[in-house]
C-alpha cells in the first residue's frame, strides 16, 4: 500500500514509518517539519490545517490511505485543540474524498475517555468522556471520522492510543503502556482490516494490568504482543500514583493539571 503518514517527523511518525517501511508498504512523510536526518522517504513539508497544502500533497501521488497521527500531543486551549485534531482531521478527510482515498488510520487518544473513573475495563462503547480540551479534540476529530464513513463510505479507525513510549516508566504505564512494536502492529491491522466502516480500538499493549478493552481492537485484527508487567520490578513508586489512577486519563483528569481556558479568581 502507498500510505501518507502524517506527523511523519514525530516520535510516533517516526516508528511508524520505519515499520510500515519493513513491512512492504510505501511510506509518503508529511510534516510541518521536513524528512529527519536519515530518512529517505518522499515527504512533504504541510501544515495540515490548511487544506489547499493538504490537497496539493495529495495531488503529487496517488494514494491508498492516509494514517493521520500530526497533531499537539498535549493540552491547548479550545480553538488551539480544535485547530490541531479537527481542522486537520477534516482537511485529510476531503482531500481523501477528492483524490479516491478510501482508509484513514487515526491517532486518537485515550484521553477521549480519560475522565472515566478507574474501576471497571473501559469499553469502546463508554461515554465519551474527555478529560481536557485536547481530549475534546480527540472526540470531536472521532465524530468527523465517523460522519465521513457514515456519509460517504470512507473506512476510519481510530486508534485511542495509551502511552507510547519505549518502556514502561511510571505505575499508571503498567495499564496504559503501547510499545514500539505493537504500534506497529496496531496502524497496521487498522490499515488491511477487511471494511472496518468506521472503528475504534484502544492502542494499548496486552498489558496484564490494562485498563481499557482490547477485544474490540481483536475484532479488527490487532494483536498487541507486549506486556508492560514484564517491566514491573524497574518501575519505582511515586506518591502521586494514587491520584494518577482515579481515572484513566491519569494526570491529565487530575485536579491540579493546567486549565488554561479557566477564568482567574
Ligand atoms: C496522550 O494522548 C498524550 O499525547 C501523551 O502526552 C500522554 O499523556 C499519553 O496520552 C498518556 O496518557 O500517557
Amino acid at each position: 500500500m502507498r500510505v501518507l503518514v502524517t506527523g511523519a517527523a514525530g516520535s510516533i511518525g517516526q516508528v511508524v514509518t520505519a515499520g510500515l517501511g519493513a513491512l512492504g508498504h510505501e511510506v509518503v512523510g508529511l510534516d510541518l517539519a521536513p524528512a529527519p536526518e536519515g530518512v529517505d522517504l518522499a515527504w512533504h513539508v504541510v501544515d495540515c490545517t490548511d487544506p489547499d497544502a493538504v490537497d496539493e500533497a495529495f495531488e503529487a501521488q496517488p494514494l491508498d490511505a492516509v494514517v493521520h497521527l500530526a497533531g499537539y500531543p498535549d493540552e491547548l486551549d479550545l480553538p488551539g485543540s480544535l485547530a490541531s485534531h479537527v481542522i486537520t482531521t477534516a482537511a485529510l478527510l476531503d482531500a481523501m474524498l477528492a483524490h479516491r482515498v478510501g482508509r484513514i488510520v487515526y491517532a486518537s487518544s485515550n484521553h477521549a475517555v480519560g475522565r472515566t473513573p478507574r474501576r471497571d475495563l473501559v469499553g469502546t462503547d463508554a461515554r465519551p468522556r474527555p478529560d481536557t480540551f485536547y481530549g475534546v479534540g480527540k472526540v470531536a476529530a472521532e465524530a468527523v471520522l465517523s460522519l465521513y464513513a457514515d456519509r460517504y463510505g470512507i473506512d476510519a479507525v481510530a486508534c485511542r492510543i495509551g502511552s507510547f513510549l519505549p518502556r514502561p516508566e511510571t505505575v499508571r504505564n503498567l495499564s496504559t503502556w503501547l510499545s514500539h512494536d505493537d504500534c506497529v502492529r496496531m496502524v497496521e491491522a487498522a490499515l488491511t482490516t477487511p471494511a472496518p466502516g468506521f472503528g475504534v480500538l484502544y492502542g494499548i499493549s496486552a498489558n496484564t494490568d490494562a485498563w481499557w478493552d482490547l477485544e474490540p481492537g481483536r475484532a479488527l485484527g490487532y494483536q498487541p504482543q507486549d506486556d508492560a508487567a514484564s517491566y514491573a520490578d524497574d518501575i519505582a513508586p511515586r506518591p502521586e500514583d494514587e491520584a494518577e489512577a482515579a481515572h484513566v486519563g491519569g494526570p491529565f483528569a487530575g485536579e491540579t493539571f493546567y486549565r488554561p481556558a479557566l477564568p482567574r479568581a
